[in-house]
């Protein structure tokens, strides 16, 4: 709960407001093009990892200019960002000497070191550390304090991280014998549930993030599009998506922050790809063309539109009230609105100033300030 007042316009207005969760929709503030032949990104906190292109050089965008991290050659995939950190899968030769590479922002280092072993399926932790999965079979862990590669004996293939703020590392991946959806929680593993996939594919895409999973399950349909988002915390599984009725419709590649999903759907055809948002309690589309390769942290989105290329966005919930337009609806908000006051039927309203005409009369008097009063801090 927070207080403030307003002062200067002839009375003082004590607002309390009350955090509940708000139901609304999505959108992105203010897109960017990061490159016009960018692919696969990988963000965190606004600024990419991503590759030139498909199978090309290693690129690190800051979140203004964009640079070479590593050249192809041969070529490059799985490009995986976090905290400064970038780590990916490098082909350096025809045979399957698949080998993950890290920069630290200064070097790259080979952390695999397994000539004629197909390393793959990267991951990176917020403290540097880098997973991934060995011969498309065992887990294997980099800790960056020790510069020590171990194998950790876990059967699993695409694995994710998550640091907690005390420093334990959670992590979620698939098991390539049953398919499920493995969680260790830092303590103990947890089966979550099955993941999507057959034979040798493994499209489970399992994500953590601070004690939750999300991930691509199997609903009703071809092997191509009976992927649904699915999401697990504390036991609970929700399923997010249900196209059983439609036959099926391709959910994938996922992504995790705070409770919110992101993914990429084919809600049109199986090429007609765009970008959805989950929060808990609506599923918005974001995008509104063809678009692919989500991946959400921090409260950013980067994603592959189909025409233009690599962009990058903010994706906020559209609140009543939220006249800076960062998500939240507090006293930031309030001071905006207050340089906008204008009394009862006083108007019109100066530029910028129509969000705060919460009662939409044309004026922000003491109605707005009260309407204000009652709205949930997003
Ligand atoms: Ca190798
Ligand atoms: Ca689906
Ligand atoms: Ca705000
Ligand atoms: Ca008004």
């Amino acid at each position: 709960m927070s207080f403030f007042t307003l002062r200067g316009v002839g009375a003082m207005v004590v607002l309390q407001l009350i955090s509940l969760s708000q139901a609304a929709t999505w959108y992105l503030v203010d897109p960017v093009l990061v490159h016009d032949q960018g692919t696969w990104p990988s963000v965190w906190s606004g600024e990419v990892g991503y590759l030139h292109n498909a199978g090309g050089a290693v690129m690190y965008f800051d979140g203004a200019v964009s640079e070479l991290v590593y050249p192809a050659a041969l070529s490059n995939y799985e490009p995986a960002f976090a905290n400064g950190v970038l780590a990916w899968r490098n082909c350096q030769d025809s045979a399957p000497s698949n080998e993950i590479l890290r920069w630290n922002g200064q070097t790259v280092v080979n952390i695999s070191n397994s000539p004629g072993i197909v390393d793959s399926d990267v991951a990176v932790g917020s403290n540097g550390d880098v997973m991934w999965s060995k011969s498309h079979q065992w887990l294997m862990y980099y800790n960056a304090s020790t510069g020590a590669t171990v194998d950790l004996g876990i059967r699993g293939v695409v694995p994710s991280m998550y640091v907690r703020p005390d420093g334990v590392v959670t992590y979620v991946y698939q098991c390539p014998d049953t398919f499920d959806v493995r969680y260790f929680d830092g303590t103990t593993t947890h089966t979550i549930g099955p993941g999507f996939g057959q034979g040798t594919s493994y499209n489970g895409r399992p994500k953590v993030w601070d004690g939750a999973v999300a991930w691509i399950g199997r609903g009703e349909g071809d092997s191509f599009s009976a992927g649904e988002v699915f999401f697990w915390r504390d036991g609970v599984t929700t399923r997010v998506t249900d196209d059983d009725a439609a036959g099926g419709k391709a959910d994938d590649y996922p992504s995790l922050w705070n409770d919110v999903i992101v993914w990429q759907r084919a809600e049109i055809s199986a090429f007609q790809t765009r970008i959805f948002l989950w929060d808990g309690t609506h599923i918005t589309q974001i995008t509104n063309s063809r678009s692919l390769f989500p991946s959400f942290q921090g409260g950013w989105v980067a994603w592959v539109d189909y025409a233009a290329g690599l962009m990058l966005a903010r994706v906020i919930p559209d609140l009543d009230g939220d006249c800076n337009q960062d998500g939240l609806v507090d006293g930031d908000d309030f001071a905006l609105i207050a340089v906008c006051f204008v009394g009862p039927d006083s108007g019109p309203l100066g530029d910028g100033c129509q969000c705060g005409d919460l009662d939409d009369d044309g004026d922000i008097d003491l109605a707005d300030i009260a309407a204000l009063q009652t709205l949930p801090q997003g």
